[in-house]
């Protein structure tokens, strides 16, 4: 486990001290990687899944934190990057609170003196069938949930971002439901691929991104991503998370990326992923985003065109 915080950033870009680092360390097709990022994405990547991460090259910095989405700041791709500068990210604590035997308000640096910091580079899909490749760093939210004591009768979490429209211009219009929910059930949530992001190429987190800390769970649609979380409550019942509760026809509780299930405005078959261009040729999208070997187990038996 590298801790990737207390890797020195100068003048280079995130980008090029992230390849450098992953060339040394002589991972995911080393200097092959560094090569392939100048002529990026016109062809189909190669997709296969090394331990946790994808071995397709990751998007730029800049594609990362400049098309996203985060209705806090407005619902324009551009619009996070441009207003999300005036949130306060610290200082920043998490409340937990629900089934757990050490409920209470977790401050974040003792939060992260506590946790291991990782890198992940996972595909992320979103709902409206763009894509991304993303080099996280984070940890297990599993540890955090532990260091909490989850009690024998909890079977769901909760997640809430912070309500400040003071800082957040888009809570002030009644686009979404303030604030903003989501929910994973415990077995999903403990799961070593879900993990709460606190930074990316070896950097803070940009606010745009979901600031100081956010939920990344690669087998599912990006808007179970939640960012800039600030309440975690373990529950008995299931969640009724933001997206479902605007429009449940559209968007289930589980949110498994699975082709098979089309969305009724996006096809979940394909998708497109950003940085190719316009011509370049769509990806078929993979069930649970490439981690079936990982996750399928956790829905045997489940219908999942009911359960979507
Ligand atoms: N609080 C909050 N979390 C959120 C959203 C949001 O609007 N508000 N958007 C979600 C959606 S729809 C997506 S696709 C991802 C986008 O993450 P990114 O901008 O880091 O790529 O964040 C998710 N998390
Ligand atoms: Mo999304």
């Amino acid at each position: 486990m590298s801790k990737m915080h207390s890797l020195p950033y100068s003048t280079v870009t995130p980008e090029q001290t992230y390849l450098n680092r992953r060339a040394l360390l002589g991972g995911i097709a080393g200097a092959g990687l560094l090569a392939a990022t100048g002529a990026r994405a016109q062809e189909v990547p190669e997709f296969q899944i090394k331990g946790f991460d994808t071995t397709e090259t990751p998007n730029s910095f800049k594609e990362i934190t400049t098309y996203n989405n985060f209705y806090e700041f407005g619902t324009g791709k551009e619009d996070p990057a441009r207003y999300a500068g005036s949130l306060t990210t610290d200082p920043w604590s998490v409340e937990i609170d629900g089934l757990v035997s050490r409920p209470g308000s977790y401050g974040l640096g003792d939060i992260l003196a506590k946790m291991d910091i990782d890198e992940r580079i996972y595909r992320f899909r979103c709902v409206e069938a763009w894509s991304m490749v993303i080099p996280w760093n984070g940890f297990e939210l599993r540890q955090l949930l532990e260091l909490a004591g989850v009690e024998p009768s909890a079977k769901y979490v909760r997640f809430e971002t912070l309500y400040r429209p003071e800082e957040m211009p888009g809570q002030k219009r009644a686009i979404l439901d303030w604030p903003y929910v989501e929910g994973l059930r415990l077995d999903e949530a403990m799961h070593p691929l879900t993990i709460m992001a606190t930074g990316l190429y070896g950097k803070t987190l940009p606010n745009q991104n979901g600031a100081p800390l956010r939920l990344v769970v690669p087998w599912k649609y990006g808007f179970k991503s939640i960012k800039s979380v600030v309440k975690i409550t373990l529950m008995e019942t299931q969640p009724v998370n933001t997206w479902k509760a605007i429009n449940h026809r559209e968007y289930g509780f589980y949110s498994n990326v699975n082709p098979e299930v089309d969305h009724p405005r996006w096809t979940q078959a394909s998708e497109r992923r950003i940085g190719g261009g316009v011509f370049a040729p769509r990806i078929a999208t993979i069930k649970f985003n490439g981690y079936e070997d990982q996750v399928a187990s956790l829905y045997k038996g489940m219908n999942l065109s009911k359960e979507y």
